[in-house]
This record gives C-alpha cells, structure tokens and sequence, in this order.
C-alpha cells in the first residue's frame, strides 16, 4: 500500500514502535534547534546528562526572543549560550540574525529530515518537507545527545488544497480558515499534510506561514510536499543540494481530509483572545486601530515584507497608529536594505524594530490601555502583548498595512490593485552571524552568571501522593496563563525560583503562595490545559512550587509531555462532573501511587481519594510504558540518569 509524506519520513527515522495511530513511537532525530528563552534550560539539563559533543546532524542555538536586554540577564544567559554550545558541538546564531524559524528554513533546513526544537512553532519546517516537532528542552537535550524522540504515532489529516488564492488573500487567510473550521483543539494528535493542485501555487513562505500556525490547531506538526518550489527555494539560498524530492504515493491513504478550496478564502481575522475565533476582516471593518505589528516566525519573510514596503510605498502611516516592524531575519533585512524596499518603509512612517521575536512576546511595544492592536503574529492569548486590556487580532500582512494607512481595520481590497512580489532568484547569503562551534570539546570554557540558577529536581513516587487542590482553572488555560512571559520575566527563563512566584498569577495572584504555603498539591483545570508554548518553565515552576498533578479535563501536547519529563503527574478526569464537585483546598489523596501509575499503561483508572467528601474519583493516565518509568523516577533527568 502507497505511502503519505507523514508516514515516509517516519518511517524513515522509525527507532521503535507501531505505526499505529496513537502508540507510542521514537524517532531518530537529524536535527534541534532552541531559542534562547528555552535554551537556557535545555542546554543546563544537556550538561546534566553529560554528554561532550551533539550526536545530531545539525543542531543549532538561536538568539531570538530576548534580545531587550534590559539588564545584564539577557547578555549573561547569551553568554552562557554561545560558550555552551561552541562546547559541545552547537551552532550559535547572535542575536540580531533573527527568528529562529526564518533562519532555519533559509540556511539549515533539509526536505526529508526530522527537526526537533524547544519551541512550539518548529513546525514552520515543515514548509519545506521536513518533519519538524516543538517540544520542550528536556526532551531537545536527549535529542541532542542522540536519543531518540518519543511520541504517540498521529493520525494523519490531509488538507486538500483546491483553486488559487485570489488577489489580496494570503496563505495567513488560509490557516486562518483552517482554524477556523476545526478550531484550537482540532489538530490534537494528528499531523496536517497539505496536498492537492493548490500546493503547487503556493511559495516557500506561504507554506512555512501555513505550517508554523499549525500548531495553534494543536497539532503535532503539518507538512508540505516537498517539489519543484522547494527546490527553487534552496537553490536562491544557494542550498540546492539540500533538496530531495518528496511526495504522497498516489494510492496513500489518509485517516481524514478536509477539503480547502482556495479561491473562495476571504480576508479573515482572529478576534481577542484566541487564533480560532475567526471572523472575515470586513465583518470587524471600521473598528479603530491604535498599533499595527508585523513581522513574527508566522509572517516576516523577504516576500511578506516586500509586499508591505510595496504597499507603504509613497503613502503615510495613520496619525493614531504605531506601526512596528521586525523582519524575520537579517537576510530579509539586508536585502530590504540593498534594494531601497527598507526606505520605503521608513519613510511611510513605520518603525523598524531588531529582527527577533519583540512584540510577538510581550518583549516591548506592549499597547496602550484596551489598545486595538493588528498583528500578524500566530498567538493572541490574553495579556500575551504585555497589556491586559489590549484586543489583539490576528492579521495577514496586506491587512495590516491597509488598517496601518487607514487607521481602521480595512479589508486590503480597499488598496486596489495587489502588487506582484516574486521570489528572489538569489537570497544575499552572508552568514556572519552563525558562528561555528568550536573544533574541540575541551577548547572551551563555559561561562555562566548569577542569573544561571539551579532548575528544580524532582524524585522518585512516594508511596502515597498527598495535596490540595491549589486552583481551580477553566478551559483552554494557556502556557502564557501558567507561566506568563513578557519583558520583565523573560529575563529570568534560567531562574526558575524568581519565575515560580509568578505561575498562574494571571488566573489567581495567591497561587504562588498558597501553594508555597501548603508544601505543594494539585492544579484542577478543564479542557486543553497548557495549550501553546513548549516552554518547560509551564512545568518547572509548578515543579518549584510542589505541585505534584494537574487533574485536567484534557491536556495539549507538548505540555503534558513536559509535565511527565518532569515527574508531574498529569490526570485525566473520567467524568467531568468530579470537575465541578471539587472545591479549593480539598485534600486528595493517591494510594499505592506506584502500582497505580504502572496500571495505568494498562488502561486501568487512577483513583483519587478525596478526604472532605470521603469518596474516590477515578481519574486516566494516557501514559506509555515508557512514560510511567518517567514518572515514577521523578522525571526524565532521572531516568536518562539511570541509564535507561
Ligand atoms: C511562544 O511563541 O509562545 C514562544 C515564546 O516562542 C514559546 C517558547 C517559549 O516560551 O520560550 C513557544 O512557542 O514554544
Ligand atoms: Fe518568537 Fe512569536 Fe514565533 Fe514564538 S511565535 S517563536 S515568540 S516570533
């Protein structure tokens, strides 16, 4: 029987397991990549478990997302990471080289290859064929040392994409419709493989803007073809020979479809505070607009920002708009430079922030007080911008700009003609900002400063596991909520005791406290808890505080994989009602915890013992074999440790 590109590339980097829907498999690793927010803590646990030199491909360090540098923090942990890296065999990418997402598909991505990296929007690889996988940086370090990556074999959607985008609909447009139709959840457990007669119309760029907001969908990751426009691509990135062709067998088999028919996608928008509460942009025309944001590892390629210098062109930002703009790389920026596109945007009025991350994260340009603010950014979490009040929408570039001329949400429509923006034949390829590591293992010192804090460790399942319910949290919590970052925490991702006394304060200030106060206990939350970010801190710093489980109705991806690499229990309701029935302060208790979690790989219910009512809940562990060993040796440094 034929083959889809998800089961090819799997089957290609197969270490163990069944290609059976929801089983665990592991796969060899070819390559990882971190940003320096997850970084840190990855590169402290890979010095934890001890390895001299990575065992990958090609793995790289990118400095991205905090580059503000507002106090000495940031330049320590960069330090920490260029000499760490240079150690141990790592590419450094300097701060001021860009995103790492834009950088890693122009200059290291490979079709063909497997990609794992702590941040969530790895996925954007999969724009050129290759099977790339956010995760969190435990599970990057072991990767880096040349374990195996471990993961419930998904389900494969294939989105079938029919007819042609029409002027002034982007591949923004486009996710934006599929999160539309299948929602934040829709993509839990499944890779999206995109196929059809549309893909061929559809540039480099516009298929890595496609799979990056993949993971807003929940999904493990999406993946395009990988054909004549991916080989164009390489070759402009003077990369030819990375390229390989890959293709679905035309007798593959699919476990759904969803069918997209491109030429009847509108302008659309995601409203406050979620990437599926979708709307179309002239539904919302006319709302008044005080900030316009572009750029972000969603939309800040060389094609994304010419379309924008072509539209801004000769005409003047809104007087009661900020327009602010980060290209996705310095290669996106030279060339703007080179070509005069860059004075066109400046000119217009728009400012030009350091290519990174910025406001994506919270990292500056935090609106005004109940601020609307367009962004072609991928996450509009509540309070993510660094304003609570903030009403941030998601945005393609072409609307952003006509709303930053107008000073209203404006349909691009209302700009006439769309301009014709082609791919370069040639990219400027200058990779002075990729420094190599080091030819030698011992060559180099590391450096580390007072900013580099020992990470919480946890251990090995007691017998019984006792705690109170420390908050109670609704549905859809985001990483963000759990363990927010924004300007003035994300200087401390390599200090997670300074961090812990902020988990879960946008949903309860007390929470830090309390749970100091009562030596540790349980989260109770509802559906997709943790959805987001791979960032570990979302597990750490509730490690830090003592929780010990999260009883949830449901968990995203990445996070619960976090929570078990870090010993913490992650259980699923069986019936909803015991969600409502449980109050603040109760106090739970899991006999026989041991025996308990390795009946859990079996399919058998985790009782949970509640004293105020004296009853017992059932609860599930959707745990591997593998996993329950995790658990019950408090975590996944432990287990590695052990040298299983
Ligand atoms: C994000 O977009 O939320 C981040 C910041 O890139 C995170 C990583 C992090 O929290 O450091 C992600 O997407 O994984
Ligand atoms: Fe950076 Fe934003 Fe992309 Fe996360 S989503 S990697 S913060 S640009």
């Amino acid at each position: 029987m034929g083959m889809n590109i998800t089961e090819k590339l799997i089957k290609n980097h197969l270490v163990s397991g069944e290609m059976v829907a929801g089983k665990e498999i592991a796969i060899k690793i070819d390559q990882t990549l971190t940003q320096d927010s997850t970084g840190t803590m990855a590169y402290l646990q890979f010095e934890a478990i001890g390895i001299p030199r990575v065992k990958t491909e090609k793995s790289v360090a990118y400095i991205d997302h905090n580059t503000l540098q507002t106090g000495f923090e940031n330049a320590d942990d960069h330090k920490y990471i260029q000499t760490v890296t240079s150690k141990h065999g790592i590419y450094f990418s300097k701060p001021g080289n860009g995103i790492c997402h834009q950088v890693h598909l122009e200059r290291f991505g490979k079709p063909g290859k497997t990609l794992l990296g702590s941040d969530s929007h790895t996925p954007t690889g999969g724009g050129i064929g290759m099977l790339a996988i956010g995760a969190g940086g435990l599970d990057v370090a072991v990767a880096m040392g040349g374990g195996a990556y471990y993961l419930a074999m998904p389900k494969v959607c294939r989105v079938n994409l029919t007819g042609k985008l029409s002027p002034w609909v982007t591949a923004k447009d486009v996710i934006l419709e599929v999160l539309r139709r299948l929602s934040v959840k829709g993509g839990v457990g499944k890779v999206m493989e995109y196929a059809g007669e549309g893909v061929k119309s559809l540039s480099v760029p516009q298929r890595a803007t496609i799979t990056n907001m993949g993971a807003e969908l929940g999904a493990t990751t999406s993946v395009f073809p990988s054909d004549e426009v991916t080989k164009a691509f390489l070759d402009a990135q003077g990369r030819g020979e990375d390229w390989i062709e890959l293709s679905a067998d035309a007798d593959a088999t699919y476990d759904e479809e969803v069918t997209i028919a491109l030429d009847e996608i509108a302008p659309l928008v995601a409203c406050p505070h979620s990437p599926d509460n979708i709307k179309q942009v002239k539904d919302i025309q006319g709302l008044k607009v005080d900030q316009v944001a572009i750029g972000s590892c969603t939309n800040s390629s060389y094609t994304d920002m010419m379309t924008v210098a072509a539209l801004l062109k000769g005409k003047s930002v809104h007087p009661d708009v900020s327009l602010v703009i980060a290209p996705g790389s310095k290669q996106v920026m030279n060339m703007l430079a080179a070509n005069g596109a860059l004075a066109d945007i400046i000119s217009a009025g728009a400012r030009i922030l350091e290519c990174g991350c910025g406001p994506c994260i919270g990292m500056g340009q935090a609106p005004a007080t109940n601020a609307v603010s367009l962004r072609t950014i991928n996450r509009n979490f509540e309070g993510r911008s660094g304003t609570k009040s903030a009403q941030v929408y998601i945005v393609s570039p072409e609307t952003a700009v006509a709303s930053a001329l107008a000073g209203v949400v404006t349909d691009p429509h209302a700009l006439g003609e769309a301009p014709l923006v082609s791919m370069p034949e040639h990219f400027m390829v200058n990779d002075n900002l990729i420094i190599p590591p080091a030819p030698e293992y011992k060559d180099v010192k590391v450096v580390r400063g007072p900013n580099i804090q020992p990470f919480p460790k946890n251990t090995k399942v007691p017998k019984e596991i006792k705690g109170g319910a420390l908050i109670k949290v609704d549905d859809n919590i985001t990483t963000d909520h759990i363990m927010p970052s924004n300007a003035k925490l994300l200087p401390f991702r390599s200090n997670v005791p300074y961090l812990a006394d902020y988990c879960l304060t946008p949903c309860d200030p007390e929470f830090p406290a309390r749970a100091k106060a009562a030596g540790g206990g349980f989260i109770i939350a509802g559906q997709n808890y943790g959805q987001g970010s791979s960032r570990e801190h979302a597990a750490l710093a509730p490690l830090q505080l003592g929780v010990k489980g999260v009883i949830a109705k449901s968990f995203a991806r990445i996070h619960m994989a976090n929570l078990i690499n870090n010993g913490i229990l992650p259980l699923v309701f069986v019936n909803e009602w015991d969600y409502d029935s449980i109050q603040l302060g109760d106090e739970f208790v899991i006999k026989y915890a041991a025996d308990q979690i390795k009946g859990a790989v079996k399919g058998q219910e985790v009782m949970v013992t509640c004293v105020r009512t004296g009853k017992e809940f059932a609860t599930r562990l959707n745990i591997s074999a593998r996993q329950a060993d995790i658990l019950l040796a408090g975590g996944l440094l432990n287990y590695t440790k052990e040298g299983k």
